[in-house]
Formats: structure tokens, sequence, C-alpha cells
């Protein structure tokens, strides 16, 4: 079983990648919740949608999130009634806040309302969020603190940043089986998602990071930052406001605890020596996705290293 750590769009594409490339059911995907929060109600959960969307091959490849093709009606009318519009969610899409909310208020676990999901969509591979405890990922501004999705889409990751906090990740257990699944598993994927908001949250829950550490599985880990930058979204920002260093050694330096592995651009070459001084062995590959044989060509480079 290969058990793998992700946030949304960017680890989606190598999560396709992976699940093309592998037997789905011997996958366990454990996703950041960090970014859930409630919007008319509803309790919405991007990650885990982006992940479920995307391995029922029904994700909008070019947004990164959302169904191909969902229509957007219902969004316009909680406008007229005077309800937030900025963050877009689809008719079908709705379809899945509800059904989460109608079961969690019935008392399932977010773990067994994901589960249900993605039975639904036909997903063989499992999907299991970080915790079912509320984390939620704060980002603190000079003008105070706002919640991710506020960041992210409503502020579209402009402005300063002095530091990132995951409230609740302290009192937080882990979902039932994501412990289990790093120690089990026969190896270990940390897909380029963001370090700071994506990676950040799933190592804060009490005992991920010890499991990493501990699992006999080797753990390999994809760099989402290529030349300094992230391929998309405020990764590079991000890590600079958290004092780290924005490269593929930052990112390693980050994991250096608990990875073996770590695979980093060709654009980045001469940065291997300098990782391998850390203690991992650096390979260097072509780690951007831009094409589904771009996903399944880095899913088998990683999968053969395990
Ligand atoms: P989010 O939760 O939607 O922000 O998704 P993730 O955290 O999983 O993905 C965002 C990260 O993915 C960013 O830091 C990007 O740099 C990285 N990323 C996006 N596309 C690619 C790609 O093609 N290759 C690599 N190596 N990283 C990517
Ligand atoms: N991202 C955006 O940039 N704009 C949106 O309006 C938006 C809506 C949205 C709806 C459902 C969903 O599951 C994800 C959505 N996302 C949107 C993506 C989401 O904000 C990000 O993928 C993550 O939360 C970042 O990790």
């Amino acid at each position: 079983m290969l058990a793998v750590l992700t946030g949304g769009t960017g680890g989606a594409k190598l999560v396709q990648g992976i699940s093309l490339e592998t037997d789905p059911e011997d996958l366990v995907v454990i996703c950041n919740t960090g970014d859930d929060f409630v919007l008319h109600g509803l309790h919405i959960s991007p990650d885990l949608d982006t992940i479920t969307y995307t391995l029922a091959g029904i994700s909008d490849g070019k947004k990164g999130w959302g169904i191909a093709g969902d229509t957007f009606v219902a969004l316009e009318w909680l406008g007229r009634y005077g309800g937030e519009s900025w963050f877009k969610l689809g008719d079908k899409d709705l379809a899945t806040h509800i059904t989460r909310t109608r079961l969690l208020s019935e008392g399932l676990s977010l773990s067994q309302v994901t589960d249900h999901i993605r039975n639904a969509l036909g997903v063989k591979a499992k999907v299991l969020p970080m915790s079912d405890d509320r984390v939620e990922t704060r980002i603190a501004t000079p003008a105070g603190e706002i919640s991710f999705q506020e960041y992210f889409v409503k502020r579209r990751w402009q402005g300063e940043v002095s530091g990132v906090s995951f409230a609740g990740a302290e009192r937080c257990r882990s979902a039932p089986g994501g412990l289990d699944a790093i120690r089990e598993a026969t190896g270990v994927i940390i897909c380029p998602s963001n370090p700071v908001t994506s990676i950040g949250p799933i190592l804060a829950v009490p005992g991920i990071r010890a499991a990493l550490k501990e699992t006999e599985a080797p753990v390999i880990a994809v760099s989402p930052i290529i030349q300094g930058a992230a391929v998309s979204g405020p990764a590079d920002r991000l890590m600079a406001a958290m004092g780290m260093e924005v490269s593929s050694f930052g990112v390693a330096k980050a994991y250096a605890d608990f990875v073996d592995l770590f695979l980093i651009a060709h654009e980045d070459a001469a940065l291997q020596e300098k990782i391998e001084g850390l203690g991992i062995k650096t390979i260097v590959a072509s780690i951007r996705m831009g094409s589904l044989s771009d996903k399944r060509s880095l899913a088998r480079e990683v999968v053969a290293r395990l």
C-alpha cells in the first residue's frame, strides 16, 4: 500500500498520475483539511473534493478545482439574495457540500462522509482527511488574521503575510487509519503541494511527523518549487513569510527529518549537492506536470524509487 500526503490542485496532478500508474485500491491519500471553511451554512472541504473529483475523473483540469463543465446558476441566485459569491461554487459541486453538511449533522465523521462521497463517485483509492477534528489555517496580516480562503481566493494572495497558524491542530487527532497507513505503507509520497499551507497542516497533526520518521517505508517528496518560484499559487510568498529559503533546498530542509528521497527539477540541478548535504538522496527529474503524460511519467519515476 502507498500512502500519499497532499493538498489540492498541485498535489492532485501527481495523485492522478499515481492512480493511473498503480492499483488505486492500494492507495491511501491523506488530504489537508486546514483550508476547510463554512460558507452559506455548508461545510466545504476544497482539498478533499479536488482529490476525490480528480480520482473520479470528473475534475476541471483547467481550473484545477471543481467539476468539469459545472454551471453556476445557484451561485448567481445566492448572490441575488445577498449571499457571498466570491467563492465560485458550481451547481454539481454544491450537491457535494450539501451532502457533506447533511451527513455531518446526522453525526457522521468527516472521514465517514468522505468515504461516502468517494464511493458514490466510484473512486477506488481511499481518501482520508488529515483529521476528523476542525483545524483551521489562519493567515496573519498587518490588518489582523484572516481565513485561508479569504487570503487565497478573496484577496488573490496579495498583501503582506506575517505568519501562518493552524488553529486546533495541537488538540486534533489523526483521522482513523491515517497513522497506520503511514506506518504500514510500502512507500510514502509527499506531493509537490504548498509546504506551508498544504503539507504544513498535515505535519501539524499530532503523530503524523513521528509516523513519517518511524515508518520503515521510503518517504519520497517532489519539490513544488522550481528555480526559486512556485509553479502556481503563493507557496513562494508564504515560504518567504515564514523565513524559509525559497528554493527546492528550502522545501527539502523543512522535510529533512523524515524524507529519504527528494525529486528536484533539472533547472535546480545545481542544488543537488547542497540538498544531499541534508542527508537526503536527491534525484534530478522532469517534475513539471503540464500534460497527462507528464503526470504519468513523474508518477512512474516516483513509484519506481519505492
Ligand atoms: P492547493 O491546495 O490548491 O494550493 O494545492 P497544493 O498545495 O497541492 O498545490 C500547490 C503547489 O503545487 C504549489 O506550490 C505549486 O508550486 C505546486 N505545483 C503546481 N503544479 C506543479 C507541477 O506541475 N509540478 C510541481 N513540481 N509542482 C507543482
Ligand atoms: N479557487 C479559486 O481560486 N477560486 C474559487 O472561486 C474557488 C472555488 C472553489 C470551490 C470549490 C473547491 O473545492 C475549490 C475551490 N477553489 C477555488 C480552490 C481552493 O480555494 C483551493 O484549491 C484550495 O483551497 C487551496 O488549497
